[in-house]
C-alpha cells in the first residue's frame, strides 16, 4: 500500500468488519531478530509516497472474524488527523496475498498481514 499525501498526516487508526482489531506496526531489528510492535500514529510526510510493505510498517489484521484466503478482497478504513486536527477516513480495499509471515512473535495470535 502506498499513501500519498498533499500535506503532512497522520494515519492514527485502521479498521476492517473481518478483524476485531487492525494495528499500525513497525519493524524494528531486535538483536538479530526482526519484532513488530504496534504504534499509535504514522507520520506521512507531505509531499512522498510513502509505502507500507511486508518488513516495513504495515496494517495487521488481529483476531480474525474468518479465515481470510488468498485473493480475497478485505474492506479497510483508515483514518487519518491533519496538522490542523482535521480527521479524514479513507476506505480501500486490501487483496489477501501471502499468508506466510516469518516475524509473527509467539506472544500474539496467529494472524495475517497486508
Ligand atoms: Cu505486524
Amino acid at each position: 500500500m502506498i499513501l500519498k499525501s498533499s500535506e503532512a498526516t497522520k494515519l492514527i487508526s485502521a479498521a476492517s468488519p473481518v478483524a476485531k482489531k487492525v494495528q499500525i506496526h513497525e519493524m524494528k531489528m531486535h538483536g538479530d531478530k526482526m519484532m513488530m510492535r504496534p504504534i499509535k500514529a504514522l507520520a506521512i510526510p507531505a509531499d512522498s509516497a510513502f509505502e507500507l510493505k511486508p518488513g516495513g510498517y504495515h496494517v495487521m489484521l488481529i483476531g480474525l472474524n474468518k479465515p481470510l484466503v488468498k485473493g480475497d478482497k478485505v474492506p479497510i478504513k483508515l483514518t487519518f488527523r491533519s496538522k490542523a486536527g482535521a480527521k479524514s477516513t479513507l476506505d480501500i480495499q486490501a487483496e489477501i496475498r501471502d499468508l506466510n509471515y516469518s516475524a509473527t512473535p509467539a506472544a500474539m495470535d496467529p494472524m495475517q498481514t497486508k
